[in-house]
């Protein structure tokens, strides 16, 4: 059975459990990292040099670093839905998911949501934040744009692109930021939002993670 290792309170293991739960794969997810610890096992690090969630381990085989994860299984497990059959279709999902992690992680994730959750209010840093907040919207404007005729990133259906991008929008859409209009990102969270994967496990309130 797939084995993943990775607290359900990080964006990288919700990716994961997001595209398991879309594909109905059994599995067992750890608890691993944060609070729970267990990164720093011989064990772990056989199966992760790197000692980060989410790692998953199927057939004998241990993955890590969440994109490449969602290849994994989109490729295994979700040929012609996660996994395009279209070479060009699959290549829109993929240059979603590359920029989302040179991209938009670095400015959303690592920066606002950093700046905001993670750091203790006496500790942030406001220019930073603000630079970040509106280095998002633009970026976000740039896909908002590419969703006007595209449903779903890669074109009418989910794909593993919607997860590696989406996963990150319940915490752009609760966080107190400003936001430009965004129409169709909000259009296509609407649309994720119907998703019972997408509930279960990316909508994981995140107050327990703030420093404060
Ligand atoms: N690029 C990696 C990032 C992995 C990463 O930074 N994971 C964080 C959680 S989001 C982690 O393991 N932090 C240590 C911890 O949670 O204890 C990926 O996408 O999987």
């Amino acid at each position: 059975m797939i084995k993943i290792w990775g607290r359900r309170t990080s964006v990288n293991v919700q990716k994961v459990m997001w595209a398991v739960g879309e594909l109905g794969l059994p599995h067992e997810r750890i608890d691993a990292g944060g609070k729970f610890g267990g990164l720093d096992t011989p064990e772990f690090g056989r199966l992760n040099p790197n000692r980060l969630v989410p790692t998953l381990e199927d057939d004998g085989v241990a993955v890590w670093e969440s994109h490449a994860i969602l290849r994994y299984l989109a490729a295994k497990y979700g040929e012609g839905t996660l996994w395009a059959a279209d070479p060009a279709e699959r290549s829109l999902a993929d240059r979603w998911m590359e920029w989302t992690v040179s991209a938009f992680q670095p400015a959303f994730t690592y920066g606002v949501f950093v700046g905001l959750v993670r750091t203790p209010p006496q500790q942030q840093d406001r220019t930073a934040i603000a630079r970040d907040v509106t280095a998002t919207g633009a970026l976000l404007k740039i896909l908002d744009n590419h969703l006007s005729d595209h449903p779903f990133v890669a074109g009418a259906a989910l794909t593993m692109g919607d997860i590696a991008t989406g996963a990150q929008l319940y915490r752009y859409f609760t966080l107190e930021i400003e936001r430009p209009e965004l129409p169709n990102v909000e259009a296509w969270y609407e649309r994720l939002k119907e998703r019972p994967a997408f509930r279960e496990h990316v909508m994981v309130p995140y107050d327990e993670l703030r420093i404060r």
